[in-house]
């Protein structure tokens, strides 16, 4: 019986059918290598320079609404056009383009600079569900677009531009390759099983529980057994759903309260402004053989053992396969065993938290 705590191995990923390599005993060694900056939470309630607080002006030259909740626009750089030409290239299969329309939207969290969804209530992240949800149809339904991308990515580090809470969407005309590997996955698993991928995964999950973060009666956020990224995390409907549109007002309420938890367990791991891409897999628009898939976003975190500290995916990751160093059962744990209240709730509020208030 392998010892998945002491000997190298891999994992195999069934959504990707790519495998991870496990060296457990890795952990240990020193860091004399990059050092970042550590990230907290925005100071001011609202920021005159910001290009995504309410009411300022953008880069673009457009101005924002004076919103209160939500706001969408389209992105002022986007990098897919929906009146692209279509075109296509190919010379001896080696030289092989072609044109790829689409849509990019930004969509704010919150009217306020200094939130994350860490530090929204669950009632003001549930607007951001909607708004989701409302998006995800709106872009499916057209007809250039393929596969509608929700995603966040939160923090310097990870290439995020503004601390204002956001996130994008870009929809494309075709499948993404990521996209792509798991549309097959789930299709095939279905056809050669009869049941979903990730029910029968959830279900295996909660006989022991052991990577098991968090859950409600609607959501589960787990450390998947293949995680690739230190503390990955794998969030999924418990009910099989194959898109956000699908939830009833219960369980966009659910999901609202476990995209606080894990994002609040995430800042208390390090006692930081915890960095992130967190996307949503769906199904792909446009309707085809799509009852395989199931919802779940996946959070991908680069902090590996302090708020200073990060995981690079280089050399033989490059070049070869990703390696980990803690177990997922391990991270799984240290997630589980932190306090679901975010840390900043019990400090005394600072008065210059008011500072540029309008
Ligand atoms: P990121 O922080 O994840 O990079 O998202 C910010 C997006 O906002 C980015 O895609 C867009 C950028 O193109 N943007 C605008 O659309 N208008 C602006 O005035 C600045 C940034
Ligand atoms: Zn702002």
């Amino acid at each position: 019986m392998l010892d998945w705590t002491l000997h190298p191995h891999r994992r195999f990923n069934p959504l990707t059918r790519e495998w991870v390599l496990v060296s457990p005993h890795r952990t240990e060694r020193p860091w004399q290598g990059q050092v970042e900056r550590e990230a907290q939470p925005a100071a001011v309630r609202f920021d005159p320079e910001c290009y995504l607080c309410p009411g300022n002006s953008r880069l673009g030259g457009a101005r924002n609404a004076a919103y209160a909740g939500t706001f969408v626009f389209e992105n002022d750089f986007a990098t897919l056009k929906a009146e692209t030409p279509e075109f296509m290239h190919d010379e001896s299969g080696l030289l092989v383009a072609q044109s790829e329309r689409g849509t990019c939207r930004v969509v704010c969290f919150s009217p306020r600079h200094d939130l994350t969804l860490a530090r929204m209530a669950a009632a003001e992240i549930r607007p951001v569900i909607d708004t989701w949800a409302e998006q995800y149809t709106e872009l499916g339904a057209m007809p250039h677009i393929g596969y509608v991308q929700i995603f966040e990515n939160r923090g310097e580090m990870m290439g995020c531009s503004n601390a204002h809470p956001h996130g994008q969407i870009w929809a494309s005309q075709r499948m993404p390759h990521e996209i792509a590997k798991e549309d097959r996955a789930q299709i095939e698993y279905q056809q050669a099983r009869g049941s979903c991928l990730l029910c029968d995964y959830l279900a295996l999950e909660h006989r022991t529980g052991e990577r098991v973060v968090c859950e409600n009666e609607f959501f589960a956020a787990l450390v998947p057994f293949w995680a690739i990224w230190p503390f990955e995390v794998l969030l999924a409907s418990r009910r099989h759903r194959t898109g956000i549109d699908q939830f009833d007002p219960a369980e966009r309420e659910a999901l609202a309260a476990l995209l606080k938890e894990i994002t609040t367990r995430y800042d208390n791991l390090f006692e930081c402004s915890f960095p992130y891409s967190m996307g949503l897999h769906q199904r792909p628009a446009g309707g085809a053989s799509n009852q395989a898939w199931h919802f779940h976003a996946h959070f991908y975190p680069p902090l590996l053992r302090s708020a200073t500290v990060r995981k690079f995916m280089v050399g033989y990751e490059m070049l070869c396969q990703p390696q980990r160093d803690i177990t997922a059962e391990s991270a799984a744990a240290r997630l589980r065993e932190l306090a679901s209240r975010h840390y900043l709730d019990s400090l005394p509020s600072n008065p210059d938290d008011q500072v540029g208030m309008r």
